[in-house]
């Protein structure tokens, strides 16, 4: 070829690549620690007339809802472990929460894999998984959980401490300014804002500390649960608000700390007082949980406000896609408890909500069966990047774009390790398909080694009736076992 119609081509052909390039979109992915479904507002419930989350609700009602989202370990490190490389905790090996099992940040994260492929990585606030992170042109984030006031924050040259200041005010602060100010505006980008709000203890920012002061939160029906038809694991949890949720440090009624803390003095002098007993007294402590938990909700409410704000401002709003999701989901006094770990729907089920401008309808709602496997690959396959073939989840992008396809998962496996442990909760796996769950409890202090759960959800939604020994279910039982194996070689189960 001639060089000046090598020229001419040249001259042609680079508009169109700047074009292709411009057109790749940009991801951010806001992210709490703990967040139940039951307080968003865009899932209805009963706590909806709170209105806890605008912002959020805003989102949803721009994008689309996933109704049938989960974990496959209900728990913080594995979680994330998962989230990043798209695989379950067997093979990322964070199996819990603990030291005795570690996260090697040299395997392959959809992270690493974006940055290669031209994006720029971003990962602000709290990701509980030691060691230097990798895959991002920049991080900052909290030491282990962190803690809500006069945070630390490790980044790549060292540590910072912002005396004065509030976690989730930090964490939108430092995302806004990458933002806004320190990305390379030229590159499409993946920034991940991951807060650590609403984690136990509950320690709002003093702004929402009046909120829902005089309000009644409604209490869950199953909120006195004695368990009967249950197994062990539910009888000797230790996360119940009765007996396990702490007076003083969880609701800041007692222990001198808070007699002279300008935000609790009053509650500790009343709860003093008031000398609440029996059922009295746990009715006060889901309340006074409930309006914490929920304050810190609003910081976070503000937070997701913030960053729409600013990614309209800045023009990137129709190229952006934002979701919003948690680590795993919560109990808000179902059962009568507070945490996580367990496969019951309130914790094995997690918010999801994506905004996708001109390609996810606005409003709209899914139920198909999605899990937090799934993230990995539908970042790369947002980001038209290469999907490596040992991920075990799949992208959601078809059913972002209202074509899901017709061998989508009908049933997902879990699995939670961490006991002994924090809350006492059994070692357990299972099986869930959109009708039937069953759980296998199993290993140290579970009668015989070994007890199983079956609940039919389309009966029995809040998981009181366990079936299992039911003649009535033995088919679906059977049928549940032989899932469960399956599920068990297609994942690769070793544990
Ligand atoms: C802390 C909490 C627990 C919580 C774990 C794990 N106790 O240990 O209630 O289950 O974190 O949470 S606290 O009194 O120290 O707050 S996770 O989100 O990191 O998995
Ligand atoms: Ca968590």
């Amino acid at each position: 070829m001639k060089l000046n119609k090598l020229i001419c081509l040249v001259a042609y052909l680079l508009p169109l690549l700047t074009i292709a390039q411009e057109k790749k979109p940009n991801i951010v992915w806001i992210f709490s620690d703990d967040h139940s479904y039951q307080t968003i507002g865009a899932y209805g419930g009963r706590l909806q007339s709170l209105n806890p989350t605008p912002n959020i609700d805003k989102l949803a009602a721009q994008g689309m809802r996933f109704d049938k989202a989960y974990v496959e370990n209900s728990i913080c490190a594995p979680s994330r472990a998962t989230l990043l490389t798209g695989k379950m905790s067997h093979l990322h090996k964070k199996l819990d929460n603990t030291k005795k099992t570690v996260f090697d940040h040299d395997q392959q994260q959809f992270q690493k894999i974006l940055r290669t492929n031209g994006y720029q990585t971003a990962m602000i606030g709290k990701i509980h998984l030691p060691g230097k992170m990798q895959g991002f042109d920049y991080w900052e984030v909290l030491p282990g959980q962190g803690k809500y006031y006069n945070p630390d924050f490790i980044t790549e040259e060292g540590d910072t401490n912002y005396k004065g200041e509030y976690v989730t005010d930090v964490i939108t602060e430092r995302a806004l300014n990458w933002l806004e100010n320190e990305r390379d505006q030229d590159k499409p980008f993946m920034m991940m804002v991951h807060h650590k709000a609403p984690h136990r203890n509950w320690d709002p920012a003093e702004r929402y500390m009046n909120k829902y002061e005089d309000i009644e939160i409604p209490e869950p029906d199953n909120f006195f649960d004695d368990y009967a038809t249950r197994t062990t694991a539910a009888h000797k949890q230790e996360m119940d608000i009765a007996t396990s949720m702490k007076i003083d440090s969880d609701l800041k009624a007692e222990g001198e700390r808070y007699a002279n803390d300008p935000r609790y003095k009053e509650r500790y002098a009343k709860f003093a007082q008031d000398n609440l007993k029996g059922k009295e007294l746990v009715k006060w402590k889901y309340q006074t949980y409930m309006k914490d938990y929920l304050r810190c909700i609003w910081s976070v409410d503000e937070s997701v406000g913030q960053i729409m704000k600013s990614l309209k401002e800045q023009g990137l709003d129709e190229n952006t896609i934002v979701i919003y999701s948690s680590d795993q989901g919560f109990y808000m006094g179902e059962h009568g408890w507070f945490d996580k770990r367990f496969m019951y729907e309130e914790s094995f089920r997690t918010p999801l909500i994506v905004k996708w401008p001109g390609k996810v309808k606005a409003g709209s709602v899914n139920t198909d069966l999605v899990q937090n496997i799934d993230f990995a690959e539908t970042f790369l396959d947002l980001a038209d990047a290469p999907i490596p073939d040992d991920m075990q989840g799949k992208s959601v992008v078809p059913l972002l774009e209202g074509k899901a396809p017709k061998d989508w998962r009908k049933s997902m496996y879990y699995h939670y390790y961490e006991y002994p442990g924090a809350h006492a909760v059994r070692k357990h796996e299972g099986v869930a398909n959109k009708r039937y769950k069953l759980i296998r409890f199993y290993g140290e202090d579970v009668p015989n080694g070994e007890e199983w759960e079956f609940y039919d959800l389309e009966k029995d939604p809040s998981e009181m009736d366990n079936i299992y020994n039911s003649s009535a279910a033995a088919k679906q039982v059977l049928e549940m076992k032989k899932e469960l194996g399956k599920l068990r070689v297609q994942y690769a189960v070793n544990e």
